[in-house]
């Protein structure tokens, strides 16, 4: 019997399917992001992790491939957390995974979108996974039954983030972590390539999928928990981890007596807040509001099917695939 010779060569015999529901699986997940944390101990605790940052249930079949594809430039710090919880995460689903940071080269703007088309291509000629989730770097999911499997439409997971009071920030919002299977992403024509710099690009990404005739699915806002790592905004300005004990006993500290806060009206004490000039490359997109008018007009001309970029290096690293690409500057 010569049949064995025509399986796939990373075939298991004898492996049955893993359960629709894991086991493993624990609910809401306690996040802190300890000091001092290295990427080798984020690979001692996950010795079942590949080159490349794959993984499959080592007792069963997993019944869900999924490849995670992170845009990334200059947030290493991040990354390094988002290992530390998502490989474990994945673990406890009992998904078939591979990570994919999908790294800007140069320091030209920042263009999250077109980086996501780069890890859509770059990561179904590897592999043919089901399910791709766009998984910016500095979410971490709180919850392990937020599944990261894909639905029949277009999901969008990261409905409660901690800096959105755990609430959707509004209706249409598809920021921060979505997934698409390989034909709803396709049907879509993928996302936007020209949304250089911060803001816009997500929510184009939404109306695409009603244009292509979808719906947005999400998880619900118990279980589509996120928190966001802080960012190091101004040196010397980080967070006081003391803040909520001292403001405890304010009681008992303060000392002086009798004044009253007074308020000018919501109608005249009106501030405009400076964005934060937080990552070099990724300011404001000043045009992204006339570009969000036209995606109707521009959405199967721009994408996918235009996508131009060149791949630099592609480093199997111990926890995650890096690839690094030339996107090209703003035309
Ligand atoms: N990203 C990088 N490097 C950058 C910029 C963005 O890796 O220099 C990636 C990263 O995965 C990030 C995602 O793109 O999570 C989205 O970046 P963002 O800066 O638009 O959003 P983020 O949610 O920052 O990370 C929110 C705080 C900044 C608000 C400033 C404007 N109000
Ligand atoms: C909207 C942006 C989105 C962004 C969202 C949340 O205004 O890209 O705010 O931003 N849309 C436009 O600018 C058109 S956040 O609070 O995370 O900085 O994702």
């Amino acid at each position: 019997n010569l049949s064995h010779l025509s399986k796939p060569q990373n075939h298991r015999d004898d492996i049955p399917m893993c359960p629709k529901t894991s086991p493993l699986i624990g609910g809401p997940i306690h996040v802190s992001f300890p000091s001092g944390l290295t990427l080798a101990q984020v690979q001692r605790k996950n010795p079942l992790v590949v080159r490349g940052g794959r993984y499959r249930p080592p007792d069963c079949e997993a019944q869900h491939k999924t490849a995670i594809i992170i845009p990334h430039r200059n947030r290493e710090h991040h990354l390094k957390f988002l290992l530390y919880y998502l490989h474990p995460f994945l673990q406890r689903q009992q998904l078939s995974y591979g990570i994919y940071v999908i790294h800007q080269a140069g320091s030209y703007t920042f263009n999250r979108a077109k980086l996501m088309n780069v890890g859509f291509r770059e990561a179904m000629r590897e592999e043919d996974w089901d399910c791709l989730y766009f998984h910016d770097v500095d979410l971490i999911p709180e919850d392990d039954r937020n599944l990261y499997t894909c639905d029949t439409n277009p999901k969008h997971a990261a409905v409660a983030m901690d800096k959105f009071g755990y609430k959707l920030p509004y209706k249409m919002y598809f920021g921060g972590v979505s997934a698409l299977s390989p034909l709803h992403y396709l049907k879509m024509n993928g996302f936007p390539n020209n949304y250089w710099g911060w803001g816009g690009e997500d929510d184009d990404i939404g109306v695409r999928v009603s244009l292509a005739g979808m719906y947005i699915s999400r998880p619900s806002l118990k279980l589509g928990r996120y928190k966001m790592i802080k960012h190091k905004l101004d040196k010397g300005n980080g967070e006081n981890p003391q803040r909520f004990n001292m403001l405890a006993k304010t009681r008992q500290t303060w000392k002086t007596d009798g004044m009253y806060i007074s308020r000018p009206s919501l109608k005249l004490g009106r501030y405009k807040m400076i964005k934060h000039k937080l990552d070099k490359g990724n300011g404001e997109n000043p045009q992204r509001f006339n570009m969000l008018a036209k995606t109707r007009q521009t959405w199967k001309t721009d994408g996918m099917n235009t996508v131009e970029y060149e791949v630099v290096s592609r480093d199997y690293l111990p926890l995650y695939t890096n690839i690094t690409v030339n996107i090209g500057t703003e035309s």
